[in-house]
């Protein structure tokens, strides 16, 4: 299929230009003003529009399984969500189970977004256990492309490791080329202070954010951090969600320790005053690490702008309100996760270029070519430039949308953001070239998406 997109401003993470682009055969062609469209080509009016790589979320939980329940988003709802939103690519982590072997996660995470997926989709692998042949199956998924890890610091009862585990993966990472991700947070301390909380009949969402206090977030990013510089590896701290914790991160930077970071918009927009909404009301923000004290957010923007933080994703992981009602009477009980997938360019570009906080430039690079670069997906993804995938998100800057549960595509009954207004929008979505949204119908077949296999980083 070959495709000319005329008349729009092509926007990079560089600069931002008049000109047309061309796609032939899922690649792009060729950027300049004034493409004479070839005989056969599907012609796109961008006018007035900004032409960008499709938007990658590097952290999303589709399908995913807790307990007796699963997120509510599969890969054929939760990529369709993604796509209409302008993201055309997503890397979601796979489990590894204590006692088995990684290559097991690896397959029933293929096998679950297979015949599903709409857009092009990776995996990082959350290791829960090194006992065996942990550090071997992580060479042997790198060689498959999965070339990221995933490390919890956090929930000592199902999924943390122990800092000698956090050491050895990053010390194998930093010759196998993969990048550690973390969540940072002291499980330990939290669970005590849960506990404590719960015998002293404190059970609603709030406390949910009062057991896990930003300094628990931070002494484990301060932790992470130290542990990556004596394995000599780098490391990308997951959903920083606190000005505590980046400014952990903003010293480790100082003395040129290499750290990446990302956040997420429930963080930047949102606080734990809707955790303390009345009722049960609260368990919808029940994410963590939790939602944060209004007004702090603004620490997070700042991030942002000066480069500590150089990811904006999701941690796109949905429960239903039933499925959110197993924790009333106990906050520890509530499924941990809340949707974003669909909504994060239009709340970044809101909140983010609308308002001042942001260049148009630095938007592409936060919610694109970024984690396209740090995840080993660039230039095929993340960029407009001859020879990279045809992910394109055509935007529309004067759209204006009002977010909601009514009218969103994720499948759950409620939305974080519920009556957000915002202005811009994509307006027509390509993945490898192939139109698969435009003007808010979808067009795009469950399993056309394609598994991504990651470079290590050189
Ligand atoms: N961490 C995540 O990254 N996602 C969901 C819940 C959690 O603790
Ligand atoms: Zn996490
Ligand atoms: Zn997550």
């Amino acid at each position: 299929m070959t495709a000319l997109i005329r008349n729009g401003t092509v926007v990079t993470a560089r600069d931002a230009r008049a000109a047309d682009v061309l796609i032939e055969n899922e690649r792009i062609a060729e950027v300049r003003p004034g493409i004479q469209a070839p005989a056969n080509a599907a012609i796109i009016d961008a006018s007035g529009m900004y032409v960008m790589p499709g938007g990658i979320d590097v952290h999303t939980h589709l399908d995913m399984p807790l307990g007796d329940i699963r997120s509510s988003d599969d890969f054929e709802t939760g990529t369709r969500a993604a796509a209409f939103g302008g993201t055309t690519c997503i890397v979601d982590y796979a489990t590894q189970a204590r006692g088995a072997r990684m290559r097991d996660a690896f397959d029933a995470w293929s096998r679950m977004a297979e015949g599903k997926a709409s857009i092009d989709y990776g995996f990082h692998m959350i290791v829960t256990d090194l006992a065996g042949s942990g550090l071997a199956d992580m060479d042997a998924m790198v060689r498959e492309g999965v070339t990221s890890f995933k490390l919890f610091m956090a929930y000592p009862r199902s999924l943390m490791v122990d800092d000698g585990a956090i050491f050895r993966v990053m010390d194998r990472a930093a010759r196998n080329g993969s990048l550690v991700c973390v969540h940072a947070e002291n499980g330990p301390v939290i669970d005590v202070l849960a506990e404590r909380a719960l015998a002293e009949g404190k059970t609603a969402p709030v406390y949910h954010a009062l057991t896990r206090p930003p300094l628990a977030e931070a002494e484990a990013v301060h932790r992470s951090i130290a542990i990556a510089e004596i394995a000599g590896a780098p490391v990308y701290i997951v959903h920083v969600s606190s000005g505590d914790a980046l400014d952990e991160i903003r010293r480790a930077h100082a003395r040129g320790a290499p750290v990446f970071a990302e956040t997420c918009p429930q963080y930047l927009l949102l606080s734990v005053d809707d955790l303390a909404r009345p009722g049960f009301e609260g368990a919808k923000y029940v994410l963590t690490p939790p939602l944060r004290a209004n007004g702090r957010q603004v620490a997070l923007w700042a991030g942002l702008r000066d480069g500590d933080l150089q990811v904006v994703a999701t941690d796109h992981c949905p429960f239903r309100l039933d499925q959110k009602d197993l924790g009333r009477g106990d906050f520890t009980k509530i499924p941990n996760g809340g949707p974003g997938i669909e909504n994060r360019l239009q709340l970044i570009w809101h909140h983010g270029v609308n308002r001042g906080r942001l260049t148009i430039n630095q938007f592409v690079e936060l919610v694109s070519t970024a984690p396209a670069r740090l995840f080993g997906l660039h230039p095929k993804k993340g960029e407009i430039a001859a020879g990279s995938d045809a992910d394109i998100v055509i935007w529309d800057p004067a759209a204006e949308r009002v977010i909601g549960a009514a009218t969103h595509h994720m499948r759950v009954d409620y939305s974080l953001f519920e009556g957000f207004q915002v202005k811009g929008a994509a307006r027509t979505v390509l993945s490898r070239g192939e139109v698969i949204v435009d003007a808010g119908v979808f067009l795009g077949k469950p399993g056309r998406g394609r598994y991504q296999k990651r470079a290590p980083r050189r």
